[in-house]
């Protein structure tokens, strides 16, 4: 059997977010992995199934699909450079190097990042990770739903599953992985930020659109242009999935009330599914008809994230609060 790089991560009931919500909350805590965040589920499958007889790999990520990269990569001895945006904090740059990664800082989103690295994989001949955009990431990424249905035993069904959206490739993952385990109707809120909303923008257009820039504060939700198989889900009809926005407040005021509450520090990206029940969407999705009352319980993806700390914070809300 293939070596997991990944861990089993918790599935802990909020009783606080459970009476915002007026249903159960259950928070799959993938924050605890290894690389800080879900994205070692897909990099780690990935990399098992391109890169064992590889020279090294490049990943082109705004900061956690790196960590990942980095934390694999050295697993299988082998060298990782990490190519990130400009917007990137130096926590993550340092975090990073920590893991044993060379990083190099290209252009200022995601999105110049990604172009310099596929340079590097074709010049140097590296494999190349991508942070979001690839089947085997999102079989891999698919293992988090497999582990919350366990963990929820026989029978159990949620009522929607809450993440957030950056490039779609934890979207993806996540409705294989509802498909695996016979959920296929449940339904998905994708959250996303004001300004890092490429999946919105497209669901709104009709068609696939590339964000002039990105102007929210969760850089790791940035990617210009969401992923087109995330895209072809929401038209297709194979996954229900309700697309929502938060402001970069609402998203930084999810984080400090899951610190608070939770005693856990996550990033911005994490904070925009947080919100979903913070700042009160599920009942106004109910008010809408848009989901059913009474409601099943909700999975949350607390999907972690690097580009924290007290200082990160601090300057976070300086910037947001002021
Ligand atoms: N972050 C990617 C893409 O950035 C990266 O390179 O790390 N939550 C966290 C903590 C994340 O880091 C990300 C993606 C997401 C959610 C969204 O996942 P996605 O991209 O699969 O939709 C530009």
């Amino acid at each position: 059997m293939l070596q997991h790089f990944h861990v089993n991560t918790p599935l802990l009931e909020s009783v606080s977010m459970s009476k915002m919500a007026g249903t159960a909350v259950y928070l799959k805590m993938e924050n605890c992995q290894p690389s800080g965040s879900f994205k070692i589920r897909g990099v780690g499958h990935l990399c098992q199934q391109l890169a064992s007889r590889s020279r090294g790999v490049v990943c082109s990520s705004g900061g956690n699909a790196g960590m990942a990269a980095a934390y694999v990569a050295r697993k299988m001895g082998l060298p990782a450079t990490v190519v990130v945006p400009s917007s990137t904090p130096p926590l993550v740059v340092r975090r990073l190097q920590e893991q044993g990664a060379a990083v190099k800082v290209a252009g200022k989103v995601w999105d110049d990042a990604n172009a310099e690295a596929l340079r590097l994989a074709e010049t140097e001949q590296l494999t190349f990770v991508p942070p979001f955009d690839h089947p085997l990431l999102w079989e891999g990424h698919a293992s988090v739903v497999a582990e919350a249905a366990a963990a929820l035993g026989p029978g159990a069904r949620p009522g929607a599953v809450l993440l957030s959206v950056g490039g779609g490739g934890l979207l993806c993952g996540v409705v294989c992985g509802l498909k695996d385990a016979g959920w296929a109707d449940v339904p998905v809120i994708a959250m996303e930020t004001v300004g890092a909303d490429c999946f919105n923008a497209a669901i709104k257009a009709g068609e696939l659109v590339t964000l002039d820039d990105i102007t929210s504060e969760a850089k790791c939700l940035g990617a210009k242009t969401v992923c087109r198989r995330a895209f072809e889900l929401s038209q297709s009809g194979e996954a229900t999935i309700i697309s929502e926005l938060v402001t970069d407040q609402e998203a930084l005021r999810a984080v400090q009330m899951f610190l608070d509450e939770e005693r856990v520090l996550v990033e911005m990206a994490c904070g925009a599914a947080l919100a979903a029940i913070y700042s009160g969407l599920i009942p106004r999705l109910q008010a809408q008809g848009r989901l059913p009352t009474p409601l099943r319980p909700l999975l949350v993806i607390v999907c972690g994230g690097s580009s924290i700390n007290m200082e990160q914070l601090i300057s976070l809300q300086q910037k947001l609060q002021s």
